[in-house]
């Protein structure tokens, strides 16, 4: 838990009632119907609530108003649609909110039999995660600039913090230049999978071509960690398979979170150098 995770308060709106044109049916987008929508915000209202000062806070009139907007100015086929797009927008919208739970309710959807009310829940936010960068063709340092760049310029990112760039020498047993390595935290709207679809448009944009493994690369960006997320599908493996063994990861990583937690070995980013300049493989030049 960092110091900002302390305070996890939320705001709460229940069953904004909208006039809106959601459904399959063509009569449902034609005629509309009402639907009640009801959203727990998670952010922290502590400086708010000592200041008495709405601007330290997320207005839930604001919120309100702009729920009402979304989903009356946008028609979707499913509710799950309305959710998913509303929430984003949410997100996108308030600074302050962390997460949302939302659940739109459409009690007068066209269904044969009686029921009370038919609705879908989810929750969506902002995710921290952690990505190692790696160059050793061409102008390293303005490979690994441009991925920062990129990240900073997509709204569904937020860089938080970027380490120095540290020169290495090669890792793997290819013999190929020195490398230019650092770690960057970001928190994202985007899942593991759709972050590294972006992390691998933003290499091909750097034109990348992957030809060798462990070989020369204009530029390599790996997950490292996703919040304390543990997956090994055919596609990601979080936490990165190989980083406790990586001094020219965990060297970056631990300038910009010595303490965030490896979730599988149960260690700090800052024990895991420690291990690995002691007894592991030395890259990292001074
Ligand atoms: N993949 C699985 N898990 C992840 C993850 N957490 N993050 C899959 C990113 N990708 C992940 O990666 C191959 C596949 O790994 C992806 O399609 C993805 O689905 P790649 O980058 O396309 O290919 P690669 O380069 O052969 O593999 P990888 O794992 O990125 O290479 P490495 O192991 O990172 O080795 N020496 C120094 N000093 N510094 C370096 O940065 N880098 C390498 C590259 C070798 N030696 C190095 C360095
Ligand atoms: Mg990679």
């Amino acid at each position: 838990m960092t110091g900002e995770d302390l305070y996890m308060d939320q705001i709460i709106v229940e069953d904004l009632q909208i006039y809106a044109y959601h459904g399959v049916y063509q009569q449902e987008n034609e005629k509309g119907q009402n639907f009640y929508v009801s959203v727990i915000l998670d952010t922290d209202t502590r400086a708010a609530g000592k200041a008495d000062e709405l601007g330290l806070s997320t207005n839930y009139g604001v919120v309100c108003r702009f729920l009402h907007t979304f989903l009356s100015e946008h028609t979707y086929k499913l509710i799950e649609t309305a959710a998913e797009r509303a929430s984003e927008a949410l997100l996108l919208q308030f600074p302050h909110v962390r997460q949302v739970t939302m659940e739109v309710k459409k009690p007068e959807a066209p269904i044969t039999v009686p029921f009370g009310s038919v609705s879908v829940k989810i929750t969506r936010g902002w995710r921290r995660a952690y990505i190692a960068c790696g160059s050793n063709i061409g102008d390293k340092r303005a490979h690994l600039s441009a991925a920062v760049d990129e990240l900073l310029a997509d709204r569904k990112c937020r860089v938080l913090r970027v380490s120095d760039w540290v020169e290495t020498t090669p890792y793997g047993g290819v013999e190929q230049a020195n490398y230019l390595n650092g770690a960057l935290s970001i928190e994202t709207l985007y899942t593991p999978e759709e972050l590294l679809e972006l992390l691998q448009a933003i290499e091909k944009k750097e034109a990348r071509e992957r030809k060798e493994r462990w070989g020369p690369r204009t530029l390599d960006l790996d997950i490292l960690l996703y919040e304390g997320s543990v997956m090994d599908t055919k596609k990601l493996t979080i936490p990165h398979r190989d980083m406790k063994n990586r001094d020219f990861v965990l060297r970056p990583l631990t300038q910009i979170a010595p303490y965030e937690i490896h979730p599988i070995l149960g260690k700090a980013i800052s024990e895991l150098l420690e291990e690995v300049e002691e007894n592991g493989e030395k890259h990292v030049l001074l």
